[in-house]
Formats: structure tokens, sequence, C-alpha cells
């Protein structure tokens, strides 16, 4: 898989890089990230990025060029609608693009080669939208400074898409992602923690019974904190037949 990122501040990504899950990707040659300055594409003497709004109004607005120029030189094929993947597909990360979720980030994934998009400012020109991305993405609906952290975010859900990155355990984890449920909670080492002790079930060894409260713990956890996921067909679509029983006699 390969992610670049076009920014003014490509240094807000180094230790986010070096670090963990993605530093470990890289490493293992399973992810490459390059990082661009938009900076590196501008032709004025002072490398602007920047201008007034038409129109009046407070701010500044990042200016097309620079983005048209460096979108065109790391993304090159035209026209615009080729999604084959034999370019990368040109992601803006901004306030106005649709939220983010698990579906979104294995679409991306799939894709395999991503251009990320990182405003700062008001915004950038509108034409740089119509003209060189291919989608508009943003992380949910509060406000931020830009698109770096947005985009970090992304890359990180996205590599624990790709077979290898993540490990066994953490895959499993994901799978309960997949019944679209919360996880269901966790206990380790003491037994007892503030006079509370450890659910008996837990330590029985009873692995069937183990399962069945994991999934029941799932859905109470899903009902009391995000009822809202209870309403999606697809969720309940996934519940199990125990799942199904325990949600009609809560009612
Ligand atoms: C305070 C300025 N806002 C006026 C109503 C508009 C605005 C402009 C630029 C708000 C945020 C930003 C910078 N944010 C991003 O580039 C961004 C973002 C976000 O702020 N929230 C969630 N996802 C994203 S993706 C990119």
């Amino acid at each position: 898989m390969r992610v670049q990122v076009l920014t003014i501040f490509p240094e807000l990504f180094g230790p986010f890089l070096a670090t963990s899950l993605v530093g470990r990707a890289i490493e293992k040659g399973i992810l490459e990230v390059r990082l661009h300055d938009l900076r590196d594409f501008t032709e004025d003497r002072h490398r602007s990025v920047d201008d007034e709004p038409y129109g009046g109004g407070g701010g500044m607005v990042m200016t097309a060029p620079p983005w048209i120029r460096a979108v065109r030189t790391l993304a090159p094929v035209e026209p615009k609608d080729e999604t084959d993947g034999s370019r990368p597909w040109r992601v803006l990360m901004s306030p106005q693009g649709a939220r983010l979720d698990e579906a979104k980030v294995r679409e991306l994934a799939e894709r395999g080669d991503l251009l990320f998009l990182c405003g700062r400012y008001e915004g950038i020109d509108e034409r740089v939208r119509t003209t060189v991305v291919d989608e508009e993405i943003s992380i949910g609906d509060y406000v931020l400074s830009g698109g770096e952290l947005p985009a970090m975010v992304v890359i990180e859900a996205v590599s624990r898409q790709i077979p290898g990155v993540v490990k066994l355990a953490d895959s499993v984890e994901q799978d309960s992602f997949r019944t679209g449920l919360l996880d269901h909670p966790h206990f380790t080492r003491p037994p007892v923690v503030e006079g509370i002790p450890v659910p008996e079930v837990l330590t029985s060894g009873d692995h069937a019974a183990i399962r069945r409260w994991r999934e029941r713990e799932a859905l109470r956890a899903t009902v009391e904190k995000r009822p809202d996921l209870l309403e999606r067909p697809d969720v309940l679509e996934r519940l199990t037949p125990e799942q199904r029983r325990a949600l009609r006699a809560r009612g």
C-alpha cells in the first residue's frame, strides 16, 4: 500500500510515522508513506500558498495553483474520473467531506494508492476540489486547524486493514467491530480492584460460557452506550440468535 501526503506541515507526521503500528508497517515494507511539502510546488520567491478571499471576509484561502501543480505531478493520470487504480486516489481532507466510518476505511484500503490533500487556513480555493480531487472526507463534526491530524487518523485506520499489519489478537478485535456492536468489557490481574471482583465466568475455563457472556455483554454495552447502532439494519442482521432473544426480552 502506498500513501502520499500533501501539506505545508510535513514535520507533523514525523513521530506518527516512526512509531507503533504505522511505523512497523513501514519497516516491514507493507506500507510506504511519502510526504510532500506544498511549498515545493510554488513558483514565487516567497513560496506563498495563501491569499485574501474574493468577496472579502476574514482569514486567508489557500491558493489553487500550487495544489493543482502538485497533484498533477504526484498523481499524474487524467482524466479525473479514472478510477482503475493506475494513479493515486486523491482524497481531500475537509470539514465539508463525508464522515469517515469503517466501511469507508475498507474502501480506501482497497484502493491501495492514496494521496491526501491537507489544507490549512479557512479552506482551499474551490477549483482545487472540482479539478483534481476524487473524494472529500471529514473525520467528524468538530473544528480542527487543518487536515493533517485527520489524515493521520485515516492512515492509521487504513493501515490496520492491510494483512500482516495488526497482530492476530488485534484482528479478532477487528472481527468484533465487524459485528457492528461495541466490544465487551475486559479484565486482567489483579483479581480484585477497589473491591470489584472479576466476573466469575471469565476464570471458569468454560469457553462456551465465556463466549456467551461476551456476546451478551457486547449487546448490553451497545444498548446502554450506543443505542443508535441497534437501529441499523446491517447491525441487526449480524446479531446471533441469542442476542436477538436478549434484545426482544429487553424490549
Ligand atoms: C473556523 C473556520 N471554520 C468556519 C466555520 C471553517 C473551517 C475551516 C478549516 C473549519 C476547519 C478547518 C480545518 N479543518 C480541516 O481541514 C479538516 C477537518 C476538521 O476540521 N474537522 C473534521 N475533519 C476534518 S478533515 C479536515
